[in-house]
């Protein structure tokens, strides 16, 4: 019995394992994935967006937002406007299910980023963003990266 509530306890944790990247790590994809200037913002703009949204954590699925709608993975896509999680009305802008955006390979989450970003609100999207790195001095988001 001891054995079985450790095993499932492992399994348990295993499947809630998060791939956390590390700050030089995402600089370094995103970077091949041409967001350094894309639209016209630095590199340190997405970094910087990408910390304060999950904190590096492609897993993350945020709190219920005020109309009914979730943010999902690493740059906390919303369900109501970019992806779909049936449950309620979606845009679907980026043609997605939400849990793509959920898992350990953010090549799709960047595209629906570069997608977001092309909007009238541009990278004001992202609330966190615009909070916390908007306007700033952002050297530090890729300081000390070999890119
Ligand atoms: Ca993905």
């Amino acid at each position: 019995m001891k054995a079985l509530v450790l095993t499932l306890l492992f399994l348990f944790i295993a499947a809630n394992e998060a791939k956390v990247y590390t700050k030089c790590e995402l600089a370094s994809i995103l970077k091949r994935s041409g967001m350094d200037g894309y639209y016209g913002y630095s590199l340190g703009n997405w970094i910087c967006m990408a910390y304060y949204e999950s904190r590096y954590n492609s897993r993350t699925v945020g709190p219920r937002n005020w109309d009914g709608s979730r943010d999902y993975g690493i740059f906390q896509i919303n369900s109501r406007w970019w992806c779909n999680n049936n449950q309620g009305r979606t845009a679907n802008g980026c043609n997605k299910a939400c849990s793509a955006f959920t898992n350990d390979d953010i090549t799709d989450d960047i595209a629906c980023a570069k997608r977001i970003v092309r909007d009238p609100n541009r990278m004001d999207a992202w609330v966190a963003w615009r909070n916390n790195c908007k306007g700033r001095n952002l050297s530090k988001w890729t300081s000390g990266c070999r890119l």
